[in-house]
């Protein structure tokens, strides 16, 4: 019964998949909710998704909150549209399931766009998402590669390691600061100064922009950055409230695009990301398990021995991890068989 079942909706996310390479944005959003909440099916349509995959040019932007990444987002997009390309955008806020309000500022935003078919915005947490926000994106990016994007722009919350994780996604790694946050570089604490691909400082039309601008450029002539022997790091003005800079910032994308492809160390570099990645999605398959008490069932005692400081957490992760079950049924190769 479940076979049939699943065949039935596995047939309707392929469906799903042709509109959407057709160009439809509910078929696209439809499809990425249900490979997102892993709906009967998805396994099997996301291994098709994938062998489509590779058209896009992803593009992350990341930086602290409230740096401008969203508005910055909306008018790049704007601009790589006026050039006639079709721009996805991924929205990813781990905070927004506290705030609550985040995401829907960010809707809002980006409402001037959300007319154009041309344009597609989806905002991800990590409700709704089995496994994680790293995985859900992950997917959701790989729908689009799929489907006809020429560019997919990924909005990042540059706080911690699973967000430089998720700006492994990304072909080109915008990172954005602003002028006035002290003297510390935002990049440099937030561990963005490496994965940045293209710099950007925006708030331009505030004081002190270009003492933050000069600081980020001897900061990246202090050493060799890695990763870009063959790839001079700019670091742009932009004022994305007032659409200054958007133009060059585009410009400097369509330029990183063209060098990612003729890039001898290009190869090395994806294989880099492909393992990031696969390592973001591990540590949160892991951590999911390990703290499920069906595939744990000695959770409780190992908790116990943590608390009485009988056990240190790192050894109570090794042990769960040892004794991690194999799992009890194979679904992905119930969904090869239900194709
Ligand atoms: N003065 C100035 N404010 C900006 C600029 N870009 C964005 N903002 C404002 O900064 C605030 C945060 O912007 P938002 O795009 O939500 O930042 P995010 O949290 O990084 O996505 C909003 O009030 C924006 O209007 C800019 O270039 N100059
Ligand atoms: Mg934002």
């Amino acid at each position: 019964v479940t076979t049939v079942d699943t065949s039935e909706r596995g047939a309707g996310l392929l469906d799903l998949l042709e509109r959407a390479a057709a160009g439809s944005i509910p078929a696209t959003s439809q499809l990425i909710t249900a490979v997102e909440a892993r709906s009967p099916g998805a396994l099997a349509v996301l291994d098709r998704v994938y062998a489509r995959g590779g058209g896009a040019h992803v593009v992350g932007i990341t930086g602290a909150p409230g740096s401008g990444k969203s508005t910055l987002t909306t008018v790049l997009a704007q601009e790589l549209r006026a050039r006639g390309d079709r721009v996805a955008i991924v929205a990813v806020d781990p905070s927004s399931s506290l705030t609550g309000g985040a995401i829907l500022g960010d809707r809002i935003r980006m409402t001037s766009l959300v007319l154009d078919p041309g344009v597609f915005v989806r905002s991800m947490s990590t409700r709704g998402a089995l496994g994680g926000l790293a995985r859900a994106t992950t997917d959701a990016v790989a729908v689009l590669d799929a489907t006809g994007w020429d560019w997919v722009i990924v909005e990042t919350v540059g706080v911690g390691q699973a967000e430089v994780e998720i700006a492994q996604l990304a072909r080109t790694t915008v990172v954005v600061s602003v002028p006035g946050l002290g003297d510390d570089i935002q990049a440099i604490k937030a561990g963005l100064l490496e994965v940045a691909d293209v710099h950007v400082v925006n708030k331009i039309d505030r004081p002190d922009a270009n003492r933050t601008r000069k600081e980020l450029l001897s900061m990246l002539h202090l050493g060799p950055m890695p990763g870009s022997e063959d790839w001079q790091v700019p670091v742009l003005g932009t004022s994305a409230s007032r659409g200054e800079g958007v133009e060059e910032l585009a410009d400097v994308l369509v330029k990183h695009r063209e060098w990612h492809l003729g890039s001898p160390r290009r190869a090395a570099r994806e294989r880099e990301a492909a393992l990031a990645r696969i390592q973001a999605i591990a540590k949160e398959l892991v951590a999911e398990r390990i703290g499920s008490p069906s595939a744990a069932p000695d959770l409780e005692a190992t908790l116990d021995a943590v608390l009485a400081h009988r056990l240190t957490p790192a050894a109570a992760a090794e042990l769960l991890i040892d004794r991690l079950p194999d799992r009890p049924s194979d679904h992905r190769s119930i969904e090869r068989h239900a194709r």
